[in-house]
């Protein structure tokens, strides 16, 4: 009997024993499986894997870019995407594309928040073997084999067309002689649309002595900062003929500003607007005449990316820079259609 109860105890002890050991080797194998970070791998083989790193939230335009991305990323197009939106910090885009690293992706998407301050990650992605697509904005670097393309924008273009449209409007106008004075908003400080759109404006103003550039200021590509900067350039200066925005976004909010300051704006207005991006609630001030003209600037870059993935995947040799087609918009060609269609 003694004996009997000293066996069972045994074996009681044995199966704890037992169970210890599958308990502990199924904790190292979890942990195991977490160090590797490859959960997608059994499922996803054969898919594409590109990490995004997008650069924030700040306007519609994003919101638009960000859905062209997660539109063409899909499963059924062969893709598993990893997004991460960084806020507008470069701190966590960086951080972003270092855990891409890690992670092994195939590609590495990106829009850099600012231009400079990218050659150490880039290298480390170089040294990793993953390819670099710079999407929407570009990077200031001197080894440009540190990325192998950029789809984009041409912003001084954007810039120069706000320009001409300036010049002609005053020519019909009969103004082209007169002093005209002019505000600029700018976008993201340190940003390639920011920084192109105002060489290209820059550019053209340079040759017309009558136009004074009263005041050019940073207002980070969103509507509440847009209207801040209007209203403090609306008490400093009595008269304001041109607001050249460097977005939709902007813009909003510097109509709010100006209405609340009793001018008029637009086509028969006191003060002619200047936008950029082409959003479907701007074109429809642009269609009111409320503003005068909307350089357009085209969100829709998520195909034009994948073209890219897929011509490198088939081996073949991509060009440095891509830019995506963009028009201009007044209140002579932004129809019905035209609205109709704008998704964004
Ligand atoms: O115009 C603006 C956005 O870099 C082209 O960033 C982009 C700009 C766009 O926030 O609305």
């Amino acid at each position: 009997m003694k004996q009997s109860i000293h066996i069972n105890r045994i074996a009681v002890l044995l199966l704890a024993a037992v169970l210890l050991v599958l308990l502990l080797l199924g904790w190292g194998l979890g942990m195991f499986a977490d160090i590797e970070e490859e959960p997608y791998v059994s499922e996803d083989a054969d898919r594409i894997v590109v990490g995004v790193s997008q650069l924030g939230s700040e306007s519609m335009w994003r919101t638009a870019n960000t859905e062209s991305v997660q539109n063409t990323f899909t499963q059924q197009n062969g893709y598993f995407l990893i997004f991460n939106n960084a806020r507008q910090k470069q701190e966590n885009q960086i951080k972003a594309i270092r855990s891409f690293i890690s992670q092994r992706v195939d590609y590495i998407v990106f829009s850099p928040v600012v231009e400079t301050g990218w050659e150490t990650v880039l290298q480390e992605a170089k040294e990793a073997g993953i390819p670099v697509i710079l999407m929407d904005r570009n990077v200031d670097v001197e080894d440009k084999s540190l990325y192998v393309t950029c789809v984009g924008s041409d912003f001084v273009t954007e810039g120069e067309k706000a320009g001409h449209w300036l010049e002609d409007d005053l020519r019909r106008s009969g103004r082209a002689d007169e002093d005209v004075n002019i505000v600029v908003l700018k976008g993201t400080e340190g940003s390639s649309s920011q920084i192109g759109r105002t060489r290209g404006f820059f550019s053209v103003a340079q040759d017309h002595d009558n136009w004074h550039i009263l005041a050019q200021e940073y207002a980070d590509f969103t509507s509440a900062k847009g209207r801040e900067v209007m209203e403090g350039m609306l008490k400093r200066y009595s008269q304001i003929d041109v607001v050249v925005s460097q977005n939709d976004d902007m813009t909003f909010g510097a109509l709010e500003a100006i209405g609340e300051s009793g001018r008029s704006v637009g086509v028969n207005g006191d003060i002619t607007v200047i936008s950029v991006d082409g959003t479907h609630e701007a074109l429809a001030m642009v269609a009111d005449g409320v503003i005068n003209v909307d350089i357009e600037c085209n969100p829709d870059q998520g195909e034009y990316v994948s073209d890219v993935i897929r011509m490198l995947e088939n081996g073949e040799q991509v060009e440095k820079q891509y830019y995506v087609d963009e028009d201009v918009f007044t209140i002579d060609n932004v129809t019905q259609d035209v609205l109709s269609k704008r998704s964004y």
